[in-house]
């Protein structure tokens, strides 16, 4: 049995994390069965300490020390409890070769590059229910939304990001002379591979955490581009689902 380890959240869509959203649209795109366990956001690392799963040692703090993070997937016919979304989708794809493949050989360091550049234009990106949900503490909400020309030119940021981002598509498109019918919704075309998973779960933490008077934010990213990201996560829609 494979058991996939997120946060929990108050929102009728369960989940609201990234990575978790990837490797869960991972899984419902291989169609391997899981269930979920949700851990209060605070208490993670104290929960996996007493579970035995260690830090997520992809990703040290300057420090050189390491944060406990979701998601883990723990998979109880191999034994292994496996962090970080990246390797927990190449563990999928090692583990159940019949499922269809995400991250196809030899282009590991590729998705980690097209992800990074979304994460950095994602990151320029700060939302009412985010920033309430996790980031209240000291007076970071007040400084920035507050501050309506801050949060603007963050927008303008992030908007740039991604339009940088469908640059380098268009050219890939271009190049390859792809037809209209070959160009969206994915990377690769029809299928979805990790860079298509690894967007999608931003636009899902966009979308979610746009609510109220965010949301007419979250409308302008799916037009953005000539609709290029909200095509995308169109794509993706099925496999969204939190079993
Ligand atoms: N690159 C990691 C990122 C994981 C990550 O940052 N997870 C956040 C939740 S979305 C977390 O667990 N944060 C807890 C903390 O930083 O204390 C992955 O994809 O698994």
């Amino acid at each position: 049995m494979l058991t996939l380890y997120d946060f929990k959240i108050d929102l009728p869509e369960k989940s609201i994390s990234p990575g978790a959203m990837k490797v869960r649209m991972v899984l419902n795109y291989k169609n391997l069965p899981y269930k979920n366990v949700w851990i209060p956001y605070h208490e993670i690392q104290k929960r996996f300490t007493e579970l035995g799963f260690g830090p997520n040692d992809l990703e040290p703090k300057p420090d050189g020390t390491f944060r406990y993070t979701v998601p883990i997937l723990h998979d109880s016919s191999t034994n292994q409890v496996i962090s970080d979304s990246l390797r927990i989708i190449h563990y999928l794809d090692e583990t159940y070769p019949e499922a269809p493949r995400v991250i196809e050989p030899g282009t590991k360091l590729l998705a980690v590059t097209l992800e990074q550049t979304a994460v950095n234009t994602a990151s320029a990106e700060k939302f009412r229910f985010t920033i309430e949900t996790f980031f209240l503490e000291g007076t970071s909400i007040e400084t920035f939304l507050a501050d309506k020309k801050l949060e603007d030119a963050k927008w303008v940021q992030a908007e740039a990001g991604l339009t940088a981002l469908d640059g380098f598509f268009k050219k890939a498109e271009l190049a390859t002379e792809a037809g209209q019918g070959d160009k969206l919704p994915f990377i690769n075309g029809k299928n979805p591979s990790y860079p298509d998973f690894a967007l999608g779960s931003l636009f899902v933490w966009m979308e979610r955490g746009m609510r109220g008077a965010d949301r007419e934010r979250w409308e302008r990213i799916t037009s953005l581009n000539n609709g290029r990201w909200g095509a995308l996560y169109e794509g993706l829609r099925p496999y969204l689902a939190t079993h």
